[in-house]
This record gives structure tokens, C-alpha cells and sequence, in this order.
């Protein structure tokens, strides 16, 4: 049965102040009749009357965010999300079969499997993986071996000590299924930097049933935006303000109310908790026998019990759903990561494709010169080029189809004057090369391998996109790789292929400068 949903509290000083200016306008009638004092006495009566009301009404209705979550939480059915993966897993394992690297496929083939395997799995034998994370020195390690009780990762002042995710098995008491406690990398002090490591360790978030995210202090801008990333993505976060033993009393209360408060759209008060993971010791004042005294550091255990206790609580109530849904998210990031496998191996070959078809047109029309857009009004090499490009996105089209693709791209071409501006900036160029003697020929042949790589381009994001060209249609989608295709990099590069396959074709060496 669905939770009764509580009367939202917005409408809560409405509903107590329409009842109380309803008393009080009965009231005030009935005073017309009684004597002119009594209006100075409705006054404070009625205001009193709104201001009970609201005030029982703002307690009977308690706000559903934070304390009401773990009872809300059985309100998103672990059936349904189990049946949402499966949906996910089978779209997946379709992209994944796209993939051509047999190393690639099998790996990501294996990773499905898990996940398919996870979702059958009794609660006893349930994995479920915390992930501690945050800024770099933040005490993730210290906090790790506090909750696991003994050493199991090295800690140190110095940042980034800990260079790659490791996990440790945990037990929990009250929870059932194998915990496995994951540190990771530090994030960089920003919250926002890049590297390899802090990659690693997102995606280790990413992918976690439950987040520890720790930090030392009160959140910098980077935390603050990590942690609100991570709850838009679903991510059931626990935020652990650790080395409480660093603050007095008052300072460590001072920094709870103000994280809990900059959190509270996103993680519930009980949520964020201070901890010790690894107080230093303290000094404490010995008394000697001979009644002489000295000072001694007194080493301190670190003090998680807290913590402990709201992991146990919330993997108790909540676990089985954040497994599930953690299941699904995962098999969503896996299906994204097979796509994205397709989507750069389709790239690279219609990369390779249009490279190879490019200096094929150009090659063919030096050897036999034709006007310029005669080539794309049905030669064999473009047909050829078309029909490959739509093979590598799936696409099968028929003759006729191909020819009228290669036509309307000829028409799209001249209506945007493509040749004029191509054979301006392939002349362009050649003139600042020492091979000046570059014969016509030559700069046609290069205009038009200008042209096919325009036309190829246009085409493979025509064909990526689902046979969509995008803003401004198919004239729009030629004039877009025109100014990408014009950039002076690859001009560079272009010309020095150019320059490269015409001299050795017509055995010509530059001209001296004189
Ligand atoms: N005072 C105090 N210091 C702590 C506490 N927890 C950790 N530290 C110290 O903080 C420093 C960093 O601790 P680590 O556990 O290595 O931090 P980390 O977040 O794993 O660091 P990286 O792996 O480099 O990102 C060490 O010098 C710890 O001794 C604590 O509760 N109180
Ligand atoms: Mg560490």
C-alpha cells in the first residue's frame, strides 16, 4: 500500500490562518452587538488563534525530507527497479555486441554478467560496496582502518597518499550480505581538478551502494558541488566530518549546524556525522609516587561508533533498495560506456574512411581532370564512400538512394559556393609553399580531396546523428565541417599530405627559391 502522503507544509499557515480569521469574523459579528470595546480585545485573540493553529498544524505535519525519509523510502519498489535493470541490461548487451574489439566486448560481456548475477542474489550473499571519498588528507584511509579495526591502508600527511581504490571486507552487526569498504584517491583541494587518479576515484563513487563523503572542515566550493553532483545522480551519501578532535566543543557544533545546513536540500541531518578516525594524542598531566608530575601523550582511539551505527541503520532499512537501484545505475553507466566503445570505433573508421576516399578523389582527378562537382553527381568513388560510411553507422541504402544522397549533397555544395571557397583555400595554401610551380591540375586534385573530406565528415555526423543533419539542414551541416575542416591545423597537415602524394606522383621537386 502506498504511505499516506503528509499535507505539504506550505499549505499548512494558509489552512490555520483561514480558520482563524473565519473565528475571528464570527466573533467580531457577535461583537457588533455586544459594545465598541471589544474590537481592541478580537485583535490579539485572533492573532493568538492563527498562531496555535499553525503552530499544532507545523508539528502534526513533520517535513518529508528528513526525517520521513526511511519510511518513504519502501515507497520506490525494489521489484520495479529490479525489472527496470533487467530492461537496461538487455539494451546494454545489444551495444555491447556492437563493439568489434574482441578484448573490449568480452570485458564489458563479463561485467554485465556480474550484474545480471547481482540481481538474483539472497540478501546474505548481497554485496554491497561503501565508498569512502573526498578531498585529498581528508582522513578517508584513517577512517577505513578506524571502521575495519586495524591497519589495513597506509595514512600520511602528505597528499595523496593513497593512489589507487582498494577495498576491505567488513561485517556490520544487523547487516546481512558481504560489506565491502572501498577508499579511494583524494580529490584534489578544489574538488574540481582532473588526473587519472581523481577519475578513478569518481567513478569509483559513482558506482557506490552507499558514499562516505568525508571532509575536515566545512565544505569548500569543489566539495559542495561533488556532493550535490553526486545526490542528482541518486547517490545515498553519508557525510562524515572527520578529526572533530581538532575543534573545541563549540567550534566542532559550529561547523555540524553549518554543514548540516548547506546540505540539507540534499543529505538528511542524520546524515552528517563528525568522527575522530585518528585523534592525535593528548597531553595529559601525571601525578609521580615521589608527588612530582610530568606531562604525557596519551594516545586516543578513534571514535567512529557513531558512524558505524548509521551505516548499520541505514544499510538495515535501505539496503536492498540501494542495491537495486545501484544495479540499475550501473547497468545504465555500462550500457553508456559500451556506446561510447561504438561510437569511438565508428569514428575511427569513418575517420580512416573518408582519409582513404579523399586522396582516392583527388588521385582520380589529377590523373583525369573533370569539372569539380561532377565527381559527386554519381562518380564511383563518392557512391563508394556514401555507401561505406552508412555500413560503418548500420546503414544499408539502396542504389537509388545513394545516388540521390550524392546528388543532393552536389546541389547543397554549389548553393553554398563549397567549390569557390575550397579551391581559395587549397590556392591559398599551395602559394605559401615553396612548391610554386604546382600545377592547376594539382590544385583541382586537392580542391576536391577538400571537398570529399567535407562532404565525408558531413555525411558520417548525418549518419551518427540517426540521418539527422542538424541546425540549418544538409547546407548548414556542409558549411559546419567547412570551418571546422578550414582550421589552420589541419590546413597544415593537409597540405603537407598534398604536397607529399602530388610530388611523388609527378616526380617534380619544388622550385628553388631564388
Ligand atoms: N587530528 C586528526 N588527524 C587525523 C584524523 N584522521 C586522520 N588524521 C590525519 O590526517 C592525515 C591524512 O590522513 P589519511 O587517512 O592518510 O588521509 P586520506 O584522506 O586517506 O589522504 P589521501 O589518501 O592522501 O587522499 C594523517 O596525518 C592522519 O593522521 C583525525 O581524526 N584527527
Ligand atoms: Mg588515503
Amino acid at each position: 500500500m502506498p504511505p499516506s502522503r503528509p499535507l505539504p507544509r506550505r499549505l499548512v499557515p494558509l489552512v490555520a490562518a483561514t480558520i482563524a480569521a473565519a473565528l475571528f469574523a464570527v466573533v467580531a459579528t457577535a461583537g457588533d452587538r455586544l459594545g465598541a470595546g471589544l474590537p481592541a480585545l478580537l485583535i490579539p485573540l485572533g492573532l493568538a488563534t492563527a498562531a496555535t493553529f499553525a503552530w499544532v498544524a507545523w508539528v502534526a505535519f513533520p517535513r518529508r525530507r528528513d526525517d520521513s525519509r526511511e519510511e518513504d523510502a519502501p515507497a520506490l519498489d525494489p521489484t520495479a527497479l529490479a525489472e527496470a535493470a533487467r530492461r537496461e541490461s538487455e539494451r546494454a548487451r545489444e551495444h555491447i555486441e556492437k563493439i568489434r574489439d574482441a578484448r573490449r566486448r568480452e570485458e564489458l560481456k563479463g561485467e554485465l554478467a556480474k550484474l545480471d548475477e547481482g540481481r538474483d542474489v539472497e540478501p546474505a550473499r548481497a554485496e554491497m560496496d561503501v565508498v569512502v571519498f573526498g578531498t585529498v588528507s581528508a582522513g578517508k584511509t584513517s577512517l577505513v582502518n578506524a571502521l575495519v579495526g586495524r591497519e589495513v591502508g597506509a595514512t600520511g600527511a602528505v597528499m595523496g597518499t593513497t593512489r589507487q581504490g582498494e577495498s576491505h571486507v567488513y561485517t556490520l552487526e544487523g547487516v546481512e550480505g558481504i560489506l565491502r569498504l572501498v577508499d579511494t584517491p583524494g580529490l584534489s583541494e578544489a574538488g574540481l581538478g582532473g588526473g587519472e587518479r581523481e577519475a578513478e576515484a569518481r567513478r569509483l563513487a559513482e558506482r557506490a551502494d552507499l558514499l562516505l563523503f568525508v571532509v575536515d572542515h566545512d565544505l569548500v566550493r569543489g566539495e559542495y558541488a561533488t556532493v550535490l553532483e553526486l545526490a542528482r545522480l541518486g547517490k545515498r551519501s553519508i557525510v562524515v566530518f572527520n578529526k572533530k578532535d581538532r575543534f573545541p566543543d563549540a567550534d566542532r557544533e559550529a561547523v555540524l549546524v553549518k554543514l548540516r545546513e548547506r546540505l540539507h536540500e540534499v543529505v538528511p541531518a542524520d546524515d552528517v556525522v563528525a568522527v575522530a578516525a585518528s585523534p592525535r594524542p593528548t597531553p595529559v598531566r601525571v601525578v609521580r609516587e615521589d608527588g612530582s608530575h610530568e606531562t604525557v601523550l596519551e594516545v586516543q582511539d578513534p571514535d567512529v561508533q557513531l558512524l558505524r551505527d548509521r551505516i548499520a541503520k541505514v544499510l538495515a532499512n535501505e539496503g536492498k533498495l540501494l542495491r537495486v537501484a545501484n544495479l540499475l545505475l550501473k547497468t545504465r553507466l555500462l550500457d553508456r560506456e559500451a556506446q561510447d566503445a561504438v561510437d569511438a570505433e565508428r569514428r575511427r573508421k569513418a575517420a580512416e574512411l573518408i582519409d582513404h576516399y579523399q586522396w582516392v578523389t583527388a588521385t582520380t582527378v589529377f590523373a583525369n581532370p573533370v569539372p569539380a562537382l561532377n565527381l559527386f553527381q554519381g562518380a564511383a568513388v563518392q557512391l563508394d564512400l556514401i555507401a561505406d560510411l552508412a555500413r560503418v553507422y548500420d546503414h544499408d541504402p539502396s542504389p537509388a538512394q545513394l545516388r540521390a544522397l550524392a546528388g543532393r549533397l552536389a546541389q547543397a555544395m554549389l548553393k553554398v559556393g563549397l567549390p569557390e571557397a575550397a579551391s581559395s583555400v587549397v590556392a591559398g595554401i599551395f602559394k605559401r609553399t615553396p612548391a610554386t610551380f604546382v600545377a592547376g591540375g594539382a590544385v583541382q586534385a586537392a580542391t576536391m580531396a577538400y571537398l570529399a573530406r567535407i562532404a565525408g565528415e558531413a555525411l558520417a555526423e548525418y549518419y551518427r546523428e540517426g540521418e539527422r543533419w542538424g541546425p540549418g539542414g544538409i547546407e548548414g551541416a556542409l558549411l559546419r565541417r567547412f570551418e571546422a575542416v578550414s582550421r589552420a591545423d589541419f590546413l597544415q597537415e593537409f597540405a603537407r599530405q598534398a604536397l607529399d602524394r602530388f610530388l611523388t606522383k609527378v616526380r617534380l621537386k619544388p622550385a628553388t627559391p631564388t
